[in-house]
């Protein structure tokens, strides 16, 4: 099987536009992750903690030879490379986040990796850009398609679709 890894992007702190395109350009610079697909950038509404600014977010689909730990490990490397700052408060401001929503259907739950990620339902900008570039891929937990999968009960976060693009 061909692994389906998805990462979602998000930033809120400096140049917002800059921070996921360079995240973006840093994935792709290496030779073992190969960027397959990017979804528009979305302006947000902060979630969790609503005293910060508007977050950027986006999803990319990748292909990659590491495996979900190696490659966890490697995101946190890109997000300190561009300087995210140590952050100290739950949700709080940052310049980069880099998260594994999904490796594939890999299922885990421990201190260091949860997979899928477990946000995802709750967080309109995850669904929204999935559904843009893998409406048929399977929630391995809910098991839906990302195209069935239903917002209704969930708080709108989306702003506005940008004119930017990641690359
Ligand atoms: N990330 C968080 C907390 N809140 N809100 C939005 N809109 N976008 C995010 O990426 C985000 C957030 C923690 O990672
Ligand atoms: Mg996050
Ligand atoms: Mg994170």
């Amino acid at each position: 099987m061909i692994d389906k890894i998805f990462l979602g992007l998000g930033s809120n702190k400096g140049d917002r536009l800059k921070y996921l395109q360079r995240a973006v350009m840093e994935i792709s610079l290496t030779e073992k992750c190969r960027v397959l697909k990017c979804s528009s950038i979305y302006e947000t509404r902060p979630f969790g903690n609503p005293n910060q600014e508007n977050f950027y977010n986006a999803v990319i689909e990748i292909d990659t030879v590491l495996g979900a730990y190696d490659l966890f490990f490697f995101l946190k490397s890109i997000e300190a490379k561009l300087g995210r700052e140590a952050i100290f408060e739950k949700w709080g401001p940052r310049e980069i986040d880099i998260d594994l929503l999904f490796y594939s259907n890999l299922i885990y739950d421990n201190d260091q990796l949860t997979l899928p990620h477990p946000e995802i339902l709750n967080r309109d900008f995850v669904i929204i850009p999935m559904v843009e570039i893998a409406p048929d891929f399977v929630h391995p937990l809910l098991k839906k398609q990302f195209e069935d999968i239903d917002l209704a009960f969930n708080e709108t976060h989306i702003i506005q679709k940008l004119d930017y693009t990641l690359v």
